[in-house]
């Protein structure tokens, strides 16, 4: 058997019993259900990207080249590989073939840059970067050089036409097949995911084959997939929304088919809809809005859509009831993280809870507990801190004792950082966020990160990043600065900010420099009243 990582933090015995007995955690693997889904659906198509059809057999085959290859490099199982790819036809195989060796994705997004990628790759102490040369204008050869300066064990394997600067090429990856390991433990780690970073940077998130799977499988009877379905990749596959809710993954379980669209513009994604006959889509609020104003006056035949799933952020009533107006297809609010709990409207929900309600969670086993500030359960209805524990729910992050601390119950409960109240009918409602993060447009940004970032500029000598209401993406990001002498300029201060090797969504939306924070009331206050004073402040002005 392969060397693996396992989980320092595991589900107690007695749930791991209990979820085992009731179904969810069936010992099925990655490997396993691939494998199995190429033996018995062959040539039917299983991945659509650009010009690129791949059958699930060609997945397999592409899979085991890449996945031998790389143990062929010297890669061992247990290794971990930081993957960061566009919504590419590689980027499927990629992870395949990772599975397949028992190597242990990590999935940077595609907008992340340097400094988030070098952090993915320390905190994993990963092996090997793999990338796609190009995407979306930026060249990942360049940050793979710079990133191998700053963690000169890095392998790297470029995918593209030309791996330049000595990187291995992706389609040169030889190895032998019987290399790959036979056996593997459904409850080892199978991936990190990351976190959306409430504090400082991202965590990595362990998922095991049983949990996973699991949350996919069952997701994919509450979305209606199934071996026709054509579930459209509009968000980047490497996020957790896209890729198991039901996602590319659960896509993949079903037998179903997987079309990547490089673009969620509704031009470019409404013509593969047709073409594609896509039937499930999951999508942002404010690309749904977007989606839901061009249909109107699109020439795009759209009737084979059955499913809007809308998540992320918040989705609020009345942007709901426009999307049901808008598109002939049924809306299904998600409610998710990549830590784990996911919840959903059900396809046959009425519409006062469709518009109303974020959902109820996947599992019978999924206990949800809402608190006060000092953690005592509130009456029910009231608004209170969402924790969860349950059969797909993560007990630790990897290799982070001091956010565990934080971010996990005594007894082993998830406190989620969220907000919520619970319907009757246990429908929740997502109300706000308890920590200081930004959510913009369902890409979440560490206050706490980027005031890092702008304190290191000579010329700012406080700094202050808040979430502001925004008619678009829901909430925008603002910075307030106090200056050092003389103030930067604000196009200085975003470029500053830009050129930490940052992904551009967490570059400040708006900066606005003050004189001094009024910290005179309480005296020493914490960053988060300060936050929220200087929130509230603006609010008021404007
Ligand atoms: C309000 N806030 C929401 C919603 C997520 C499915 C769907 C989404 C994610 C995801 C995911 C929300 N209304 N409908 O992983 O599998 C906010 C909450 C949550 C955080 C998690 C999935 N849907 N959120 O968005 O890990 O604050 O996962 O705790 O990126 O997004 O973010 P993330």
């Amino acid at each position: 058997a392969a060397s693996r990582l396992t989980l320092s933090q595991s589900w107690p015995a007695a749930l791991e019993q209990r979820y085992k007995a009731a179904g969810y955690w069936r010992g099925e693997t990655f490997p396993a259900f691939l494998r199995e889904r190429a033996l018995c659906l062959q040539h039917k198509e299983a991945v659509v990207a650009g010009n690129t059809r791949l059958s699930y057999a060609d997945l397999d085959r592409e899979a085991s080249r890449i996945g031998a290859g790389l143990l062929a490099m010297g890669l061992t199982p247990g290794d971990r590989v930081v993957v960061q790819f566009g919504n590419v036809a590689e980027f499927i195989p990629v992870v395949c073939g990772l599975f397949y060796a028992g190597l242990i994705p990590v999935y940077a997004l595609p907008a992340h840059r340097i400094a988030e990628v070098t952090h993915f790759a320390r905190k994993a102490e990963a092996s090997a970067y793999i990338a796609g040369r190009h995407y979306g204008g930026f060249d990942y050869a360049t940050l793979a050089t710079e990133l191998c300066r700053a963690v000169p064990e890095l392998q790297v394997v470029m995918a593209g036409e030309d791996a330049g600067h000595g990187f291995t090429s992706l389609s040169a990856l030889q190895g032998n097949p019987d290399s790959l390991p036979e056996q593997f433990d459904p409850q080892s780690v199978a991936f990190l995911q990351l976190s959306g970073g409430s504090t400082g940077l991202s965590k990595l998130i362990p998922r095991t084959h049983d949990d996973y799977i699991y949350s996919f499988r069952a997701s994919n009877t509450l979305c209606g997939i199934d071996e026709h379905s054509v579930y459209m990749v509009a968000l980047p596959a490497a996020h957790n929304f896209p890729m198991s809710s039901p996602g590319w993954l659960g896509a993949l379980h079903a037998g179903a088919r997987v079309v990547l669209s490089d673009s969620a513009e509704p031009g470019t994604a409404f013509a593969l809809i047709e073409q594609e006959k896509v039937t499930c889509v999951g999508l942002v609020p404010p690309l749904a809005l977007l989606w839901a104003d061009a249909a109107s006056h699109s020439r795009y035949d759209l009737s084979s859509l059955e499913v809007m799933q809308v998540g992320g952020a918040k989705l609020l009533p009345e942007a709901a009831r426009r999307l049901q107006g808008a598109l002939p297809c049924t809306l299904q609010q998600v409610f998710g993280m990549a830590e784990g709990l996911v919840n959903y409207t059900r396809l046959d929900d009425s519409d006062e809870l469709i518009l109303n309600t974020q959902g109820r969670p996947i599992s019978p086993d999924d206990e949800v507990r809402i608190v006060d500030d000092e953690g005592r359960p509130v009456a029910d209805g009231e608004v209170g801190h969402l924790q969860v524990q349950g059969p797909y729910t993560i007990r630790g992050y990897h290799n982070d004792e001091a956010a565990n601390a934080r971010s996990f119950t005594e007894d082993g409960f998830y406190c989620t950082g969220d907000i919520v109240r619970r319907t009757p009918q246990g429908y929740l409602v997502v109300q706000g966020r308890a920590n200081d993060h930004i959510n913009r447009a369902g890409e979440k940004i560490s206050a706490e990160e980027i005031e890092d970032h702008l304190l290191s500029h000579p010329q700012v000598f406080d700094a202050a990043v808040v979430s502001i209401p925004d008619d678009y993406l829901g909430e925008r990001s603002c910075a307030f600065v106090i200056a050092r002498g003389e103030p930067p300029r604000v196009v200085a201060l975003k470029k500053w900010v830009r050129e930490q090797g940052l992904a551009a969504f967490k570059v400040p939306d708006q900066i606005v420099f003050a004189e001094h924070f009024d910290t005179t009331a309480v005296g020493k206050i914490s960053r988060r009243e300060l936050r929220a004073q200087l929130r509230q402040r603006y609010l008021e002005q404007t």
